[in-house]
């Protein structure tokens, strides 16, 4: 855990959290700032600053994170429709939060290409 990293705070509990599915190795809850109907936050609770930052011991890790995915899309719903998922990596990737996170975007069809 990286004492000044929010989403370490989340996955810690230390700032409140409503979860979406949680796991020892996981937790998932919306976005504060939501950029479509359905917009939730998947995070490992290890401190990974980015996707670059997962090495050969994390391989485990990244799967079980991507198989949650579909965990969550149909719990949410998104599931028949679809989704998008996006992972912001560093800074030309619009990566504000320096946690390794995806976001699942859902309930409205996406545009493409992105911003
Ligand atoms: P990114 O630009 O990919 O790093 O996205 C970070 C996202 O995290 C952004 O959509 C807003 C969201 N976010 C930032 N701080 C918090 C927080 O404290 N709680 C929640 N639920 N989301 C947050």
């Amino acid at each position: 855990m990286q004492t000044e990293c929010i989403f370490c705070k989340i996955a810690a509990k230390q700032i409140p959290v409503e979860p979406i599915y949680e796991d020892e190795q996981v937790i998932a809850f919306k976005d504060i700032n939501p950029a479509a109907p359905v917009h939730v936050l998947l995070i490992p609770k290890k401190h990974l600053e980015h996707l670059l930052a997962a090495g050969p011991e994390d391989v485990g890790l990244l799967g079980h994170l991507t198989a949650t995915v579909g965990v969550l899309a149909n719990k949410l719903g998104l599931a028949e429709d679809g989704f998008r998922v996006v992972i912001n990596t560093k800074e030309h990737g619009g990566q504000t939060v320096h946690h390794l996170h995806y976001h699942i975007l859902g309930g409205r069809s996406m545009k493409w290409p992105p911003g």
